[in-house]
Order: structure tokens, then C-alpha cells, then sequence
């Protein structure tokens, strides 16, 4: 068939919407309508060429929503109609690592998925003359219609609004997932969050789901002070209004340092700052942020061994099979907010304005409504 998507050509350029072929599903893939996409930091990053495993020409974009139109051999677990959101992180639910509860990074279909491959080491996208198109991160939702592995496809409740729980696709999963999968969040703790953006709002909203008492806020940026306190910030610091030792101003603001901190920067200096700032003897420091390429992290490890925990978290830890229908039915539930951090609206003609938007610090997610 033949669809229309936003092609990432090359590095560092705008995409370009055209027509594009699409074959259909082989054994066990599954043929998706997406209805909406949000624009992602990540697909930010990988457009612009900082990212090291970025390769072109590519259809871009990870967090959507849709419709399953038609089924490979094999499929058991989807049929047409279907809704769905596509998982970057799959669930095989028989690899070492599904089977291994300590982890959700499925690696069923990792080094295809990496190549920007289906998981027969082809490409279901190609231009209209033929050359080839790469997938993204499995899931291209800047394409109106992709191919998915079934393991790779989230079935939710019919009843939710595309252009909302797209997100869950990515950014409310991440946030919320931190708070509750990885760092296991008790009712009456404390809590910073640096980075106050699409991730760090549901590390917010996560928190007050896991019933934290403090939840402080960093950010650079004034502006996203009042939309944090409508997600449960208590309290709001501003690196750059500090006088001294901004370690030292958390570390007394929460009484001792937190029981629980997150970067949700990106940036190895802040996660640092993140580390310290955790309770000594049991202060636990959740990275979600993805640093730049090259970028190392560093702190005394008497930090370490005076107690402090340091962790990473990918897409919150969540499985997404079995977790994102149930953050969806949170969402429908009125259990967690969506609808404010949905800033903009676009077509797909108009996705590079999502990408300005982003450099601009003007949205907190724009979504793409096919
Ligand atoms: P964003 O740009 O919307 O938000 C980042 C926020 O950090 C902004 O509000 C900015 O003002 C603030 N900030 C920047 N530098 C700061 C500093 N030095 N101190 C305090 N605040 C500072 O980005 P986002 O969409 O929320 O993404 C955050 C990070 O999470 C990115 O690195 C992204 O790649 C990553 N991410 C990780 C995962 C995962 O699974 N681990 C998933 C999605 C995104
Ligand atoms: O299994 O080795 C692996 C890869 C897991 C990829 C997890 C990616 C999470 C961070 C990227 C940001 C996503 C938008
Ligand atoms: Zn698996």
C-alpha cells in the first residue's frame, strides 16, 4: 500500500511529508492505522544528528496511537479493529530478560529493532522509487500506517482518546514507571525532580499517585513552576536563584536530603547534583534522563558508600503489554492527567513546527493528529 509520512532523510534537515510504500504484515507483525503521535526530545535528538545511533533515511517518531487494519500469520494476540499503542521497548514474555523480573528491556527483537529493521532484517518502507526507508525505534509513528511485531503492540481500551494516550507511548509511562517500578516509591516520602518538561510532569504526577509528602521541583526555567504545581510539586527551586551550595539548599529543604531523586535533564552535572541530594544512608537516585553521546557521570563513591543509590530507568521500567493498558484505564479513570501537558495540536504537514516548538521551550508535548 502506499501511506503518507514525515521521512527524516538525513541529519539535521526538516522532515519531509511524502507518499511513501508500505508492504504489509509478515508472520507474527501487524499492520497499524496511527491516528496521533507525539514528538518526543528523543526524536529530536536523533534528527539532528547527535545521536551516535541514528541512521537515514528514517520515519521517526515512537509515541502513538492507533488501529490495527490487518494481521500477519501467526498473530494470536491482535485482530483488526484492535486499538493499540506501539512499544519501543517490546514484551516478548519469553526471552531471559521478560523472564527475569528485575528487568523490562526485552531483547526478543533488540538487534533488528537497533538497525532500524523488522525482525526478518528488512524494511517494510521503502520511497516511491524503491530505496529502502529505515524503521525507528520499531515503531515510526510519523508514518499514518506502520508495520509492528505483535510483541511490540499494547492493546488498550477502545474508549480512550488517541491524541491523549498517545503519550503514554513514551513520556507518562517513563515518569509515572520511575516513581513506581523502578524506584518503588512509599506513601510519605520525599522527593526532587530536576527537569520539569514531559518527563519530569508525570515524575510529578507519579509521586503524588505513590502519595509522597515533599515533592520539590528543579528547573531553570520560572515558567514551568505553576504546570508542576498542578502536577503536585510542593515546592520549587531555581538553580540560578540559589545563593551557595545548591546541594546544600536541597539537602536542608528536604531535612536531611531526599528519600528519592530524578534527573529528568539529561544533563551528567545535574544527575550529580541529583545523587548528593538523596538521603545519605538510603537516599536512592533514579536517571532518566539520556545524556549526550560521550557524556560520563562522576561523583566520590563515598557517596556510594555512605549509602546513596544510583540507578537508571528505561521507559519506567514498565512492561508495556501488561503495564500501558492499565496506565490507560488510570487515564480513563481520571487517576492521572494527560490533557494539560498536550500543548499543541498539529497536522502532519505541519510536524517540523512541533520540532520548533520544542527548541523554543514553548510546548511541553505536540501532538501530531493524523
Ligand atoms: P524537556 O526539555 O521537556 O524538559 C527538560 C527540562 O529540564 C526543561 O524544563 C529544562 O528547563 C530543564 N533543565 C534543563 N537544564 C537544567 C538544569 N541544569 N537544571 C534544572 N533544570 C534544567 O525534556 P523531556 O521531554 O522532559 O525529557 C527529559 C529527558 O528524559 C531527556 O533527556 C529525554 O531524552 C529523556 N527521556 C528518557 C526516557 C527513558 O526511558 N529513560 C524516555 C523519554 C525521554
Ligand atoms: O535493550 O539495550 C536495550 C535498549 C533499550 C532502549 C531503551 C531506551 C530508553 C531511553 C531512550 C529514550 C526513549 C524515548
Ligand atoms: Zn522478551
Amino acid at each position: 500500500m502506499r501511506t503518507r509520512a514525515a521521512v527524516a532523510l538525513e541529519a539535521g534537515k526538516p522532515l519531509e511529508v511524502m507518499e511513501v510504500n508500505l508492504e504489509g504484515p509478515k508472520a507474527g507483525e501487524v499492520l497499524v492505522e496511527i491516528k496521533a503521535t507525539g514528538i518526543c526530545h528523543t526524536d529530536e535528538f536523533t534528527l539532528s544528528g547527535a545521536d551516535p545511533e541514528g541512521l537515514f533515511p528514517a520515519i521517526l517518531g515512537h509515541e502513538g496511537a492507533g488501529v490495527v487494519l490487518e494481521v500477519g500469520p501467526g498473530v494470536t494476540s491482535l485482530k483488526p479493529g484492535d486499538h493499540v499503542i506501539p512499544l519501543y521497548t517490546p514484551e516478548c514474555r519469553q526471552c531471559e530478560y521478560c523472564l527475569n523480573p528485575k528487568t523490562n528491556l526485552c531483547q526478543a527483537i533488540r538487534t533488528t529493532q537497533g538497525k532500524g529493521l523488522m525482525p526478518d532484517g528488512t524494511s517494510r518502507f521503502s520511497m516511491l522509487d524503491g530505496t529502502p526507508i529505515l524503521h525507528y525505534m520499531g515503531c515510526s509513528t510519523f508514518s499514518n500506517h506502520t508495520v509492528l511485531p505483535e510483541i511490540a503492540l499494547a492493546k488498550i481500551n477502545p474508549e480512550a482518546p488517541f491524541d491523549k494516550v498517545c503519550y503514554i507511548g513514551c513520556g507518562v509511562t517513563t515518569g509515572i514507571g520511575a516513581v513506581i517500578n523502578t524506584a518503588k516509591v512509599e506513601i510519605g516520602s520525599r522527593a526532587i525532580v530536576f527537569g520539569l518538561g514531559g518527563i519530569g510532569l508525570n515524575v510529578l504526577q507519579g509521586l503524588r499517585l505513590a502519595g509522597a509528602d515533599q515533592i520539590v521541583g528543579v528547573d531553570l526555567n520560572n515558567d514551568k513552576k505553576a504546570m508542576a504545581e498542578h502536577f503536585g510539586m510542593t515546592d520549587f527551586v531555581n538553580p540560578s536563584e540559589v545563593e551557595g551550595d545548591l546541594v546544600a539548599h536541597l539537602v536542608n529543604l528536604t531535612k536531611g536530603g531526599a528519600d528519592y531523586t530524578f534527573d529528568a535533564t539529561g544533563n551528567v552535572k545535574v544527575m550529580r547534583t541529583a545523587l548528593e541530594a538523596a538521603h545519605k544512608g538510603w537516599g536512592e537516585s533514579i536517571i532518566i534522563g539520556v545524556a549526550p553521546a560521550g557524556a560520563e557521570i562522576a561523583t566520590r563513591p563515598f557517596q556510594l558508600v555512605t549509602g546513596r543509590v544510583w540507578k537508571g530507568t528505561a521507559f519506567g521500567g514498565a512492561r508495556g503489554r501488561t503495564d500501558v493498558p492499565k496506565i490507560v484505564d488510570w487515564y480513563m479513570d481520571g487517576k492521572i492527567e494527560i490533557d494539560p501537558m498536550i500543548t499543541h495540536t498539529l497536522t502532519l504537514d505541519e510536524i517540523n513546527k512541533g520540532f520548533d516548538l520544542m527548541h523554543a521551550g514553548e510546548s511541553i508535548r505536540s501532538v501530531v493528529v493524523y
